[in-house]
């Protein structure tokens, strides 16, 4: 009978909310009119609203009027076109990798699902089960790559001294890791710091970790973000694809295209050479099939809209460049209002810091200040997002920020 006896469950214990999605949780349950989500990375226009972008709407009423289409699965691996143009955005127009048929992509779930289907196939395949992770990183990455069935190590990666990067650190780790070790590697606008290292050191980190025979696995979350330039912020990856080395690159549209809930991304796997490229594909199908079968259509088919076609290629490029420059100008905007403010300590790592985040340096007990007396919500890590502010909003953050360093620093 329903309702009578104990549930089979009964033993399960409350999980806690996870922290980046939960700050949204939360955000949604406060009533006060002022209130701001800084918490997950997810742009908003100057009028606090999610952006769809134009040439997304314009490719999705093409694929509506295209009575020709059909809903068909797609093959395991996804949509043909898709692949072919994420690698050349990633890679590059002329990359000599793809035009050598070496490099292996498919589509995912995003670069979440990207980042677990290299993971699923690495811990399947590849000799070196550990998988170096910076310190700090995205959330989701030990969890994914734990589950994925390698065993998680970090490096050294940010020095709260400087709010810059330890680079030192980081070769000194990297240096002493195993031969063969994965190196998971934001490729531009590391989440959560902002911190990216410089070309020159780009280039010293390549040389340690090629010499060592350490295997890149890329996450390329925000192309075009950091920057406003595509090909700019792919640069750190091309650099490790041309000197002929194999890698992983995971990819996801969320953030440059805005297509977050579409859910579209694409794994890559660059290789010696097209033999291999190909058995790498075949057992990638093996690891895509009993997970989720094979990938959605709609993302999928907004994006090779785009891509393919030259004039809405550059229209969402000027789209793109847009909304990286909003996010630098908050960053102005902010500096400037904490320092109008009298504000004590060091701001400056606001504008120095790239990409759709600061690392503040707020500790978790001013984060949970500021939420409770201004209804200000952002991970208790004091990263905030930039894309969430706005020019009506910063004067209430900083008024936040600077209660917070004055009253419990
Ligand atoms: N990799 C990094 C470094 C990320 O920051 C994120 C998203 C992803 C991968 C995954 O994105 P996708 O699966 O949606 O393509 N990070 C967000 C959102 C923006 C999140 O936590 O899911 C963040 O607020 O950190």
């Amino acid at each position: 009978m329903a309702g009578s006896g104990d549930s089979v469950f009964a033993h399960i214990v409350l999980a806690p909310e996870d922290p980046i999605l939960g700050v949204t949780v939360a955000y949604n349950k406060d009533q006060s009119p002022v209130k701001l989500n800084l918490g997950v990375g997810a742009y908003r226009t100057e009028e606090g609203k999610p952006l769809v972008l134009n040439v997304v709407r314009k490719a999705e009423q093409l694929l509506v009027n295209d009575q020709s289409r059909v809903k068909e699965y797609l093959p395991i691996t996804g949509l043909a076109d898709f692949n072919k143009l994420s690698a050349k955005l990633i890679f590059g127009d002329d990359s000599p990798a793809i035009q050598e048929n070496r490099v292996t992509t498919v589509q995912s779930l995003s670069g979440t699902g990207s980042l677990r289907v290299g993971g699923e196939f690495l811990g399947k395949h590849y000799h070196e089960r550990t998988i170096y992770i910076p310190q700090p990183t995205w959330g989701n990455h030990p969890k994914i790559f734990t589950l994925a069935g390698l065993s998680v190590k970090s490096y050294r990666y940010y020095n709260p001294q400087t709010k810059g990067l330890d680079f030192e650190g980081m070769l000194e780790d990297l240096g002493a890791a195993p031969s063969g070790a994965i190196v998971l590697i934001h490729a531009c606008a590391h989440n959560p710091t902002g911190v990216d290292p410089t070309v020159e050191q780009w280039e010293q980190i390549r040389t340690l970790m090629r010499s060592k025979g350490l295997l890149p696995f890329f996450d390329s979350a925000y192309q075009g973000f950091a920057s406003g330039n595509l090909d700019s912020d792919a640069q750190p990856i091309r650099m490790f694809v041309a000197d002929g080395g194999e890698l992983l690159a995971a990819q996801s549209y969320a953030k440059n295209m805005g297509l977050y809930g579409e859910r579209v991304g694409a794994l890559s796997i660059v290789c010696r050479n097209a033999d291999v490229a190909s058995k790498v594909e075949s057992q990638l199908k093996l690891v895509i099939r009993p997970m989720y079968s094979s990938p959605p259509l709609h993302g999928a088919s907004i994006v090779a809209t785009i891509l393919k076609d030259r004039n809405m290629y550059d229209e969402w490029k000027v789209e793109l460049k847009s909304m990286a420059d909003r996010i630098i100008s908050m960053r102005h905007q902010l500096f400037d209002a904490l320092n109008s403010r009298g504000i004590p300590g060091d701001w400056s790592h606001i504008i120095k810091q790239i990409g759709m985040f600061t690392f503040t340096g707020l500790n978790p007990e001013q984060v949970a200040f500021m939420t409770k007396e201004f209804h200000i919500y952002m991970t208790s890590d004091g990263r905030i997002s930039m894309a969430g502010l706005s020019s009506s909003t910063v004067p209430h953050l900083a008024d936040a920020i600077h209660a917070a360093v004055t009253r419990l620093s």
